[in-house]
């Protein structure tokens, strides 16, 4: 298919513009609850993470940075500050945002920050602020929190407790902050909790981020929602009231993450670029798929579906929408989605020195062989965690 010059700047302008922040996870041995399938390839260091990173930002040219979770990552806090600083330098891949682990430790079996335990909130508190300390030595600028506190079982908490020693302790976890940094709220329907979840939904998410001052904004992981749910809405809402600070990309069948984004529902991720136009990461690790692999396909996915998104004309829709011509606005909404934007990537890739097909070049590369090889015997079984 021939595109018009226009199209194809404007094609070449959306792909400038898009990066994706890749997760240190997605590289590293994960499972489900029940156990895990270990590949050999797998990352089990830090510095193993990084050079994974390097591959997949070698191939696509979009993923200059990674996020890192500190108790996987950086397990000595900002004692493995330097180290993680010297791998960025080595493998140019940047750290970027920096996520608390609060719901590994055996004292979170009632909550971290919304622990009835004033000792274990205080413990939880403390790990809120090493982690945004790790965040300014390593010049990060987000801090991403997801909290899995709740309860299983109907009156065994109070809820409204629980409220307001969040509230305090995201308030004094945004005082710790310096004026660059932002405080991202995630929010999840269930689970680990399975009767109520301290915050569940995108409006709690919003009411935390307001009380805990301007630099907090809301995370959205695609994969936290139910099917019924509109999240392009949600999306919508989050921008208008200036209060969208990231996603955590990724398809889901049910209400949970992991699975590769847009493999399940491409529409409903070019939904939700339609609504925006900025960077944001992934949140995915891959338990069956091979990881650079996966990884490089969620990229390719990833700018294949907001290319589609640039491409819809908006002027034209703005104007059929305020007609209230139905299906007029929605062909033209759907042919941007039905456009096979394959070959203006390709040309884009071409433009900016990249292969032009990155699944073939990994495989011409053999990174992944040559890491099989290296790794072999590495892997740790057993756990259910990266
Ligand atoms: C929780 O399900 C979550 O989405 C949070 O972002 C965690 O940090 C991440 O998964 C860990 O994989
Ligand atoms: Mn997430």
């Amino acid at each position: 298919m021939e595109f018009h010059t226009d199209v194809i700047e404007k094609a070449f302008r959306a792909l400038d513009a898009f990066s994706i922040e890749i997760p240190s996870w997605g590289f590293a041995n994960t499972g489900t609850r029940f156990g895990k399938f270990v590949q050999a390839a797998a990352a089990s260091t830090i510095e193993e993470k990084f050079s994974d990173a390097a591959e997949v930002n070698r191939l696509t040219g979009v993923t200059p940075t990674m996020a890192l979770h500190v108790l996987w990552d950086l397990p000595n806090g900002v004692g493995d500050a330097a180290e993680v600083k010297a791998l960025e330098k080595k493998y140019a891949i940047r750290a970027g945002s920096i996520n608390p682990n609060l719901f590994q430790s055996q004292q979170y079996k009632f909550g971290s920050l919304c622990n009835p335990s004033a000792a274990v909130r205080q413990e939880a508190l403390q790990h809120m602020i090493a982690s945004i300390e790790i965040a300014t030595a390593l010049n990060s600028r987000d801090i991403s929190m997801w909290l899995p506190d709740g309860s299983n079982y109907p009156g065994t908490q109070s809820i409204r407790k629980r409220i307001e020693w969040l509230e305090e302790a995201l308030k004094t976890s945004h005082q710790a902050m310096t004026p660059g940094q932002r405080l991202l709220v995630e929010y999840k329907p269930f689970e680990p909790a399975f009767y109520h979840t301290d915050i569940a939904d995108w409006g709690m998410a919003l009411h935390l981020a307001k009380i805990a001052g301007p630099q907090a904004k809301v995370l959205v992981d695609t994969g936290h929602h139910y099917q019924a749910q509109n999240i392009e809405q949600i999306v919508a809402w989050l921008l208008h009231t200036g209060m969208l600070g990231g996603f955590h990309f990724n398809d889901r069948r049910y209400a949970d993450d992991d699975l590769t984004l847009g493999s399940i529902d491409p529409y409903q991720v070019f939904r939700i670029f339609h609504e925006i136009h900025a960077a944001f990461m992934i949140d995915q690790s891959h338990n069956l798929k091979g990881k650079i692999e996966a990884m490089v396909q969620t990229v390719v996915a990833a700018q294949e579906l907001w290319l589609k998104a640039a491409l819809v004309d908006r002027e034209k829709l703005a104007d059929l929408q305020s007609k209230c011509e139905l299906v007029e606005a929605e062909e033209l909404f759907r042919g941007a989605f039905w456009t096979d934007v394959r070959p203006l990537l390709a040309d884009w890739r071409a433009a900016r020195n990249l292969s032009v097909d990155p699944m073939a070049e990994l495989r011409k590369s053999r990174y992944v062989e040559r890491i099989t090889k290296e790794r072999a015997g590495n892997q740790p079984t057993g756990g259910s965690y990266a």
